[in-house]
């Protein structure tokens, strides 16, 4: 049971902890586990299979039928969408339950879950359906008498490596796309919050995906992602995690069969508040780009450069507005922070407030781990922070704010760009000319003018530099499931 302020939830019993293999759940070849922990306590909720390479090779040969010989990448565009709109209403009848587990697994706000995250996998199913009869190729009229078309075809057998920071919306921005280009896959989910895969991949048995279209390995990154990853008979790899990962992962690709890989990764990224903005405003923004999801967001806005105009009434009403901030249980609808993810999480941030203590930054707010279990920590503030600190240009994936100052829009778009991240970049100002001439300048794949964490799954979402390259969402996204092919064909019989 939890209360969520208004009501008591009923927990829900947790149903699927094997690996999803070709439409059934089974155990590992290993027969081990590995165990999922509430971050509000850090006690086990449940024993999860562990797959590894030997399960990844049972799950792409699978896969790897249901391409080669099977129906799904044969069925037209609007059959494939068909059935996806029925995985969408039944994420949709399971609504609460999905969001209960999410929050378990996860620590993420329980009413977020409800409104946003799982509504926003279903509909991510849904705008993916809906594309699924509008993929087309090109005709070329050739010169000579030869006419040439193009076809988009599915790439084939795609395995999607998920983090576990937004355990719903990073399964369907993966698998909605693929499964409207009509590839098989196999999804390894993040070893933190393993229950929501699990869930979908039932759910997608009901709704009618056949038996091998989409599997589901849980387990760990060095052994199951890095086996899936190498294999020979895997045609693409879509990864969002650290950058470290990302690295190695390309490497595997060059190791084996050269697969494509599309990469979203760790960033740094700045949010620039000009004078002319209204403070209250900024502030709120500020707050929601560094606090929303505890931080644990790859687009978090940790460095935000204020002018030196309103720097000091900034600062104070900051730390005034931060007083109304909870931090707690994230079943609780008062609540506005809930606990990091996991022990590992828990200490790499705070390790960082630490750093930031020792590098001479001064800490305004917050700095320590609160409650009495798991993994809680206060929203954090640094002021003087210098560019070269740590705090300053490592991505933390916790509530920590880097403040620092400045005068001049040169100076700032120079600072902002100044890391080797370019995930998103966010603007305050009212004036259109500063706005437009900052946006151009930020190396960063999304940028936010006054506001931020704005996402529209239309949008395309990804990377530059350090952070990545491939986009999720939109129709963008589907790109990265097809390959283009060539046909030319005489036009008035075969000249030869
Ligand atoms: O990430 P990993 P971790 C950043 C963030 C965080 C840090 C570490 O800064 O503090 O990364 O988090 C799988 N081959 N982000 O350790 O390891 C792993 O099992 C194949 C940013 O959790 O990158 C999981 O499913 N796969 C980020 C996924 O990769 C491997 C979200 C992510 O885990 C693998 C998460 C390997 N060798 C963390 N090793 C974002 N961009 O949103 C691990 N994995």
């Amino acid at each position: 049971m939890a209360s969520n302020g208004s009501s008591v939830l009923k927990m829900p019993e947790i149903k699927f902890t094997k690996l999803f293999i070709n439409g059934s759940f089974v155990d590992s070849i290993s027969g081990k586990t590995f165990e999922t922990r509430d971050p509000r306590t850090g006690e086990v909720i449940a024993k999860v299979a562990e797959g590894d390479k030997q399960d990844v090779d049972l799950a792409v040969k699978a896969a790897r039928e249901a391409f080669d010989y099977g129906k799904w990448p044969r069925k037209s565009g609007f059959a494939r969408g068909r059935i996806m709109m029925k995985l969408a209403d039944l994420i949709d009848e399971h609504q609460e339950e999905l969001a209960i587990l999410e929050s378990l697994d996860s620590g993420k706000l329980f009413h977020h879950n409800k409104i946003m995250d799982i509504p926003g996998a279903a509909n991510s199913v849904r705008y993916y359906a809906g594309a699924a009869d509008k993929i087309h190729g090109e005709t070329m009229k050739c010169s000579g008498e030869f006419q040439g078309y193009t076809l988009k075809e599915p790439i084939g057998v795609v395995g999607h490596i998920i983090p576990w920071n937004f355990p719903s919306i990073m399964f369907f921005a993966k698998v909605a796309p693929a499964l409207a280009a009509g590839c098989t896959m196999i999804v390894k989910p993040a070893e933190q919050t393993p229950l929501t895969a699990l869930y979908y991949a039932n759910l997608a048995k009901e709704a009618g995906i056949p038996d091998g279209v989409l599997n589901v390995i849980t387990g760990f990154g060095s052994t199951a992602g890095a086996a899936l990853c190498s294999h020979m008979n895997v045609d693409a790899i879509s990864f969002t995690g650290s950058t470290e990962v990302g690295r190695l992962i390309m490497e595997a690709s060059a190791r084996s069969n050269l697969k494509p890989v599309s990469l979203e990764l760790g960033g740094k990224s700045p949010l620039i508040i000009f004078n002319d903005a209204d403070v209250n405003m900024a502030i709120n923004v500020a707050m929601q780009a560094i606090f929303f999801n505890k931080g644990e967001i790859c687009i978090a806005g940790s460095r935000v450069f204020v002018h030196e105009g309103i720097y000091d009434e900034f600062i104070k009403k900051i730390t005034e507005s931060l007083k109304d901030w909870v931090v707690g249980d994230p079943f609780d609808s008062n609540v506005n922070q809930g606990p990091q993810v996991d022990k590992k999480q828990f200490e790499k941030i705070l390790r960082y407030i630490e750093y930031g203590k020792r590098d001479g930054a001064t800490l305004l707010t917050g700095g320590k781990p609160c409650g009495k279990n798991g993994y809680f920590i206060e929203p954090t503030i640094f002021t003087d922070v210098k560019e070269d600190m740590m705090i300053a240009r490592d991505e933390i994936f916790g509530p920590v704010m880097s403040l620092m100052k400045f005068k001049t829009i040169e100076e700032v778009i120079e600072k902002a760009n100044n890391t080797i991240y370019g995930l998103a970049a966010g603007i305050i100002t009212n004036d259109l000319n500063i706005a437009n001439r900052v946006s151009r300048s930020i190396r960063a794949g999304i940028i936010w003018i006054n506001c931020y964490t704005a996402f529209d799954r239309d949008c395309p979402y990804g990377g530059y530099k350090m952070s990545g390259f491939g986009r999720d969402l939109g129709l963008h996204a589907l790109e990265k499931y097809l390959q283009e092919k060539t046909v030319i064909t005489p036009i008035y019989g075969s000249p030869w």
